[in-house]
């Protein structure tokens, strides 16, 4: 089977089983958390297995998950398919506050800031990230991402994209680099 196919017909629908079990509390957070590392546990034996095509440009990347939420999952699965089509991706972690992304974006003088949340209390703090990166004159597009976030609230917080999953952000990616 193909590591693509592990990933997204099984991990990824593995884990909103578990998400839907939660949500009618058939599943608790020891379930919830169990099913976490499970996932993890299985994107750490696919990831060598994932091989791009290689020929994108080297495009700088930083992405984090939000101020106040530790959801990873998808973050990290976002980081692995960029890095996996050759971008150089700075992953910055969970739970980071909007002032140390920009920074980093500056340092490192980025082309995209990815920023993930997953909950409804720390979407906003993506709007942090937008307002600040214009203050501090950081030129990186901001796309943003996760199962809280939609096209309507991108175009709110006048992020520059939005994409559902992590397939979609490597186009979103190339479409905004224009390769
Ligand atoms: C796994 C999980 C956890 C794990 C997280 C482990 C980890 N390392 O990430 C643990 C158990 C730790 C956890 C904790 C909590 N969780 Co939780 N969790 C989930 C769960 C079941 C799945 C999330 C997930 O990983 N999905 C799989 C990944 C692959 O999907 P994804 O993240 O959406 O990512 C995809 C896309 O969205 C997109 N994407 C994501 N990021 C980005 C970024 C960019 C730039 C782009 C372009 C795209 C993109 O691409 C990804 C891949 O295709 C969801 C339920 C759900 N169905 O979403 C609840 C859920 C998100 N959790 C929830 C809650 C409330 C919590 C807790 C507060 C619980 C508690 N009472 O303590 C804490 C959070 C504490 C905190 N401060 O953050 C709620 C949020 C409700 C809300 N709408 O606000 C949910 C929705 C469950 C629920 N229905 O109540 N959780």
């Amino acid at each position: 089977m193909e590591p693509q196919i592990i990933i997204e017909e099984h991990l990824i629908k593995g884990i909103n089983v578990v998400g839907e079990l939660y949500d009618k509390k058939k599943y608790f957070l020891p379930q919830l958390i169990a099913g976490a590392n499970a996932m993890e546990i299985g994107m750490k034996l696919i990831e060598p297995l994932l091989t791009g095509d290689g020929n994108e440009a080297k495009a700088k990347i930083v992405i984090a998950t939000v101020e106040g939420d530790i959801h990873d999952i998808g973050k990290n699965l976002v980081a692995l398919m960029l890095k996996n089509y050759g971008f150089e991706v700075i992953d910055l972690g969970k739970d980071v506050p909007a002032e140390t992304i920009i920074d980093k974006a500056v340092e490192v003088d980025a082309d995209i800031i990815g920023l993930s949340a997953l909950m409804t209390t720390t979407m906003m703090r993506m709007d942090d990230v937008v307002k600040l990166a214009k203050e501090k004159g950081c030129r990186a597009q901001i796309i943003i991402g996760g199962a809280c976030i939609n096209e309507s609230f991108k175009d709110e917080i006048h992020a520059d994209g939005y994409s559902a999953d992590a397939a979609d952000a490597v186009k979103l990616v190339q479409r905004l680099l224009k390769i």
